[in-house]
């Protein structure tokens, strides 16, 4: 399990995130990659940027999905990050449904407490702010945290440890429900994360935990899913297991669209599992999800899917065409640099995020444009590097269509739509 040393930048692992266990097997290596949500600015061109092996593993003790690179929380985190959750209409949709679904469910009042750990931009703690519930928020990038403060999320500006945890349960902190949305996957040290939620939860509380699925990502090769920033890639079998060493017990499950399949884990001190945890194991057990044979063929599945969208590109631009991106996304950093896919075939890719225009994508050096880019250099391609949320982008990109724009999608197979 890893015991990060402060000022280095990265350590291999050659035991298991969860159950330290020694049995794990690589099944896919993506080479050396640029940290994929470090932005470059467009002066620092000559500069090399630091790159780090990306290679996933299976262990054989606990089925845990996990790379075996660990780079430095700091570096990952803490320093610019550029990452803003309120930048798409369909996840604060889907954060505040969330939030109102378990106000009503679990009968919370204004004497209630609901922490969100990784809570960004306030995102998703607003709803109960507006609805009259007590919040706190801890999340160690700075901006994020400053936005979250402006709208009237208190925030703590720290990585959530088992430290932190005791700390805060030493002031008399407790939580009702404890969110962690795309976090558990982040933590280096999952064990202690898992530790620090079963400290601040209530005996009657309720953790609710969304992270991507193991299954999407293999069944639709999205493998640009994988970066430094995720150390494990979930399955109920593994998450199951996780939060029984720590007296925790995942008693349900919802399957989630966002990020290209994702589940929400209903994580509590009573033990009482219910029917869509026990048919998702069952599930598991039949596909072979808990075994290596399940993950053999993903290397060759992504070297095909590589070699068709690099050929793709590179034919179209034959051909004379233009082609932008669309989303500075950290998968984006993984599938422009795994696949190569530089400025000799992408002009420009464009994004919402404010913070995200005007710097660079790591590694290839792509400049990032307001998303009006499009409508004036109306590129004949974009391709798509947030996939994932494709409707939103068609609905709002109508008129570039209408134009004659068209989108390649990269993911399960490159295809124009
Ligand atoms: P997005 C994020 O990864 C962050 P990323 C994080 N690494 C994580 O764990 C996963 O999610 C699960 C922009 N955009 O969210 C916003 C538009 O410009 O898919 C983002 O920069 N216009 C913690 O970074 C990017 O696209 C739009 O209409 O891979 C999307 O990035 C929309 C909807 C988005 O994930
Ligand atoms: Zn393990």
């Amino acid at each position: 399990m890893t015991m990060m040393i402060a000022g280095t930048a990265s350590v291999t692992e050659h035991t298991c995130r969860s159950c330290g266990g020694s049995h794990i097997d690589t099944f896919l290596k993506l080479g050396r990659t640029p940290l994929a949500d470090r932005l470059t600015s467009a002066s620092d061109n000559g500069e090399q940027e630091p790159a780090f092996p990306l290679n996933v593993a299976f262990c054989r003790d606990c089925s845990l999905v996990q790379i075996t690179e660990t780079v430095n929380p700091r570096i990952l985190f803490a320093d610019a990050y550029p990452y803003y959750s309120s930048f798409s209409q369909a996840l604060l949709r889907h954060s505040r449904d969330n939030v109102l679904d378990l106000i009503e469910r679990r009968g919370l009042k204004a004497d209630s407490f609901v922490i969100e750990l990784a809570s960004n931009d306030g995102y998703l703690l607003k709803n109960y702010v507006e609805a009259g519930i007590q919040v706190l928020g801890i999340d160690p990038a700075d901006g994020p945290a400053a936005a979250a403060g402006k709208i009237g999320v208190p925030t703590h500006l720290a990585f959530f440890t088992r430290e932190l945890a005791e700390t805060l349960r030493n002031e008399g902190v407790q939580a009702d429900v404890i969110h962690a949305n795309n976090v558990l996957a982040h933590v280096a040290d999952t064990n202690g994360f898992v530790a620090g939620v079963a400290r601040l939860l209530k005996d009657d509380g309720v953790a609710v935990i969304e992270a991507p699925y193991v299954e999407p990502m293999i069944e639709h090769c999205e493998f640009d899913t994988i970066y430094h920033e995720h150390l494990c890639y979930f399955s109920v079998t593994a998450l199951d297991k996780l939060f029984r060493r720590h007296c925790l017990y995942l008693n349900e499950i919802k399957h989630l669209a966002i990020h290209g399949g994702s589940l929400r884990l209903y994580v509590e001190k009573l033990e009482r599992v219910g029917a869509s945890v026990l048919d998702q194991l069952e599930h598991e057990k039949s596909r072979g999800i808990d075994a290596i044979d399940y993950y053999r063929d993903f290397s060759t599945t992504v070297d095909k899917l590589k070699v068709e969208l690099s050929g793709l590109l590179r034919r179209l631009k034959a051909d004379g065409a233009t082609i932008a991106a669309y989303g500075a996304a950290a998968k984006g950093a993984t599938l422009i640099n795994t696949v190569g896919i530089g400025r000799d075939l992408i002009d420009f890719v464009v994004d919402r995020n404010t913070h995200k225009q005007g710097k660079c994508m790591p590694g290839q050096r792509i400049p990032i444009r307001p998303t009006e880019a499009l409508l004036e250099a109306q590129p004949d391609y974009v391709l798509v590097l947030a996939w994932n949320f494709i409707d939103e982008i068609m609905a709002q990109q109508s008129e570039y269509r209408a134009r004659g724009g068209k989108f390649i999608v990269p993911v399960p197979t490159p295809r124009i739509v």
